[in-house]
């Protein structure tokens, strides 16, 4: 097991194109491991492969109190999304410190793959929902703050790179 950097924003990393994944081996299970316990470290509920500069369909998402529910989903597909939408208040880890309001479904219906590589469908609402379609945009290559006017996109922007900076962080990890 090993602890993964996380990609910070602006980094243009984040909008590549994830690919599919080609086959749930070793290779794919290690990943898994590393990104739970990646998300857990960081108090995340959701962390998408993207974000740790694995450009493949993978995300794990947990959303319990308790920490003890991971939800691994491979080459997520979003069957159905309901047409009732709601602004929710969102992070990102990517995005550390910024919260702001992202509209999107109540509920959703997602197809993927688990863990074992067998085939689920699962029926969201809630945070699980909200989580879902945020880490399934990363997969996008889009962050949450692309949602948000270009003034407070920018704002965001110019704030990470200034702490970034103050922290003494290169452009590169
Ligand atoms: O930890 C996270 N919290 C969160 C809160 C509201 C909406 C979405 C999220 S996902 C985020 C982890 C993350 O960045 N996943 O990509
Ligand atoms: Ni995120």
């Amino acid at each position: 097991m090993a602890l993964l950097s996380i990609l910070q924003y602006p980094d243009p990393k984040l909008h590549t194109l994830a690919r599919p994944v080609a086959a749930v081996d070793a290779r794919i299970r290690s990943l898994i491991q590393d990104m739970l316990e990646t998300m857990y470290d960081a108090n995340g509920i959701g962390l998408a492969a993207t974000q740790v500069n694995v450009h493949e369909r993978l995300v794990v998402i947990d959303v319990s109190e308790e920490r003890n529910e991971p939800l691994v989903l491979i080459n997520p597909d979003i069957v159905w999304a309901s047409e009732e939408r709601v602004v929710n208040d969102e992070g990102c880890l990517s995005v550390p410190g910024i919260y702001d309001g992202v509209e999107r479904s109540t509920q959703v219906k997602v197809s993927a793959l688990d863990g074992e590589g067998v085939v689920r469908t699962i029926e969201a609402e809630g945070l699980l929902a909200v989580c879902i379609q945020h880490e399934m945009d990363h997969l996008k290559g889009k962050v949450f703050v692309e949602y948000l006017s270009p003034l407070k996109r920018n704002r965001i922007k110019s704030k990470m790179l200034k702490t970034r900076r103050a922290l003494g962080k290169s452009d590169e990890a």
